[in-house]
């Protein structure tokens, strides 16, 4: 025959390299469900039926095409529930001339396969993931004998590469690289929002959703109602509702947060794009015909940009420079276990509820909840960043771990000493006050600073601070909370010290299921 071609559920593009040069007649496609990438941490059930579906779906397209696909379902006899097994499986039935693999977003997965050199007998040929517009070896250049590796630099490299809002001078699109200081606006009351398209399973996905209700029935989060997008085609016009009845306001709320808005004016396409349905390059080009057309303004097509070439290819360009060693680090020597609200959602603090709430209900939650609620939380309290880390790669329907972890491990809990972010993220009530409607009806005090009432984000950050005051207090971008401390006197401080210690050694932080 000719080459097996394994495609992963992360692959589901057409022009994914480990295609290019598909012989229809010679070839075979594999692709297959396996129990241990279902199970290695217990995802999010409608991660999981998102996935399957999503393959499923790629694999008739590809039939229709005319292509020969082997396709391995989870509850298939003899499925081997691993990679390494049905890769071996597929070897042995279709003894192939070479076996072709794009490479995974994992450094766990690319170790495995590179064993397979020499564990299958059949030349192995490895290609390079082109789906992203920085390749590995151009971001490794980009950083080499850097200083400091921010994301801004990187993205104006990203914006002259691609021509993104540049003007024929070479200048950025207004003047500025970056609009960010239009988009901190907290959302009026009254606001519409409108919600990403719903569409009803069809008989493939309903046949899934069966299986995930049936083998991960125990896995966190609801199952039902789904509404992903499963096919490149439902993924398309889920962008096209965004781009025209969202990305106007994207920029101006994109720090907002709103009880009863799990969506807000956010793209609700990240699922779509790390499993390959949707590409960097035309989710950029879509918005940008909508500001060609005036139809969207430049802080918010903008905004959206940077998050896509700048933060996208950034994140996952820090992840391949430092695996596999990332992890290993904990800068700020957090080691307090992962509390069990961060599964049951059952916590006073309302804005954690509701972040945690919409997590469980969608697999999803917007940027700002992510990185102020759940993630500044786990920062100020200290929490263990392997169970941090553990716990975004499981509940959310777009989390890798080449993007979750850069994420977690950098940027909201500074584990990385601030390789990837120049400051820990840190923030007081303040903040979630300011951006948001949840204060009101918590059963906290967001203006009070201590006691028994006070909003408990007030006195962990003080105590974070002094917390990690050796650790910390030369960062010049904490120059002025520094100062703050300074002027706190003894008694504040002592007060700060005994609220923290007593709502850390509080029931609602016990690692254990109440
Ligand atoms: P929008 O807000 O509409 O943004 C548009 C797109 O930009 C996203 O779809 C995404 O592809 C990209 N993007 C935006 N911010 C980032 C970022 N910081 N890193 C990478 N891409 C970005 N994103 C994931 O795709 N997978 C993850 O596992 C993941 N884990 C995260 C963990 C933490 C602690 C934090 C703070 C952020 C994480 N993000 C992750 C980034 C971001 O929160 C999500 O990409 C975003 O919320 C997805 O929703 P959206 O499509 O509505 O995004
Ligand atoms: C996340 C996931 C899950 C749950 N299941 C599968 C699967 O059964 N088959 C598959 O090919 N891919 C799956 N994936 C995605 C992989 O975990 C992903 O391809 C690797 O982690 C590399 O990014
Ligand atoms: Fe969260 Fe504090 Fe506001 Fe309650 S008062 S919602 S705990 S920030």
């Amino acid at each position: 025959m000719g080459v097996l071609r394994l495609v992963l559920g992360d692959q589901l593009t057409r022009s994914v390299s480990c295609l290019n040069g598909l012989d229809l007649e010679h070839d075979v496609v594999l692709m297959v469900e396996v129990a241990e990438e279902a199970s290695y941490v217990r995802h999010h059930k409608q991660k999981i039926a998102f996935l399957f579906a999503a393959m499923r779906h790629f694999a008739e397209e590809l039939r229709a095409e005319g292509a020969r696909v082997d396709y391995v379902r989870l509850d298939d006899p003899g499925n081997t529930g691993s990679f390494g097994g049905e890769v071996e499986r597929a070897v042995a039935r279709h003894r192939p001339d070479a076996l072709i693999l794009t490479e995974p977003g994992e450094w766990r997965v690319l170790e495995m396969m590179r064993n397979w050199r020499e564990e299958l007998g059949v030349p192995v040929h490895i290609r390079e993931d082109d789906r992203f517009v920085c390749s590995r070896d151009a971001f490794a250049r980009w950083a080499e004998g850097r200083k400091a590796l921010r994301m801004e630099f990187f993205y104006r490299e990203m914006r002259r590469a691609t021509g993104y809002l540049m003007d024929e001078a070479g200048n950025p699109e207004g003047g500025q690289w970056n609009f960010d200081q239009e988009n901190r606006k907290r959302l009026p009351e009254g606001t519409r929002v409108p919600p990403p398209p719903q569409p009803e399973p069809d008989a493939i996905t309903r046949e899934v959703l069966d299986l995930v209700a049936a083998r991960f029935g125990e896995h966190f989060g609801a199952l039902e109602p789904f509404v992903w997008e499963t096919t490149r085609e439902g993924a398309l016009k889920a962008l096209d509702a965004f781009v025209r009845e969202r990305l106007p306001f994207f920029g101006d709320y994109q720090d907002a947060m709103k009880q009863g808005e799990p969506f807000l004016f956010h793209a609700v396409i990240s699922p779509y794009l790390n499993a390959g349905l949707l590409t960097a390059r035309e989710v950029c080009e879509a918005a940008l015909a909508a500001y060609g057309k005036g139809r969207a303004p430049l802080n918010a097509v903008e905004g959206f940009v940077r998050q896509i070439i700048g933060w996208r290819e950034y994140v996952r360009g820090i992840y391949w420079l430092k695996m596999p060693d990332y992890a290993a680090s904990n800068a700020l020597a957090a080691k307090r276990p992962l509390p069990w609200f961060y599964w049951s959602g059952e916590t006073e603090m309302n804005c954690l509820a509701l972040a945690i709430g919409d997590t469980h209900a969608h697999a999803y939650a917007h940027h700002i909840q992510r990185l102020m609620v759940t993630g500044n939380f786990a920062l100020i309290a200290g929490l263990d960043p392997a169970q941090v880390e553990e716990w975004y790669l499981v509940v959310y329907a777009d989390a890798y771990e080449w993007v979750e972890l850069p994420n977690t491990h950098g940027m909201i809990l500074f584990a990385d000493g601030g390789l990837l972010g120049s400051k820990p993220y840190a923030a007081s009530g303040a903040y979630i006050d300011r951006m948001s409607d949840y204060c009101g009806s918590c059963r906290y005090d967001v203006k009070q600073k201590t006691g028994p009432d006070a909003c408990p984000f007030n006195y962990l950050y003080w105590h974070f601070l002094i917390e990690n005051e050796e650790r910390l207090k030369d960062n010049v971008r904490l120059a002025m909370p520094y100062r703050n401390l300074a002027r706190m006197d003894a008694r504040r401080k002592a007060q700060v010290r005994a609220d923290a210690e007593r709502f850390l050694g509080s029931a609602q932080m016990s690692p254990l299921r109440s």
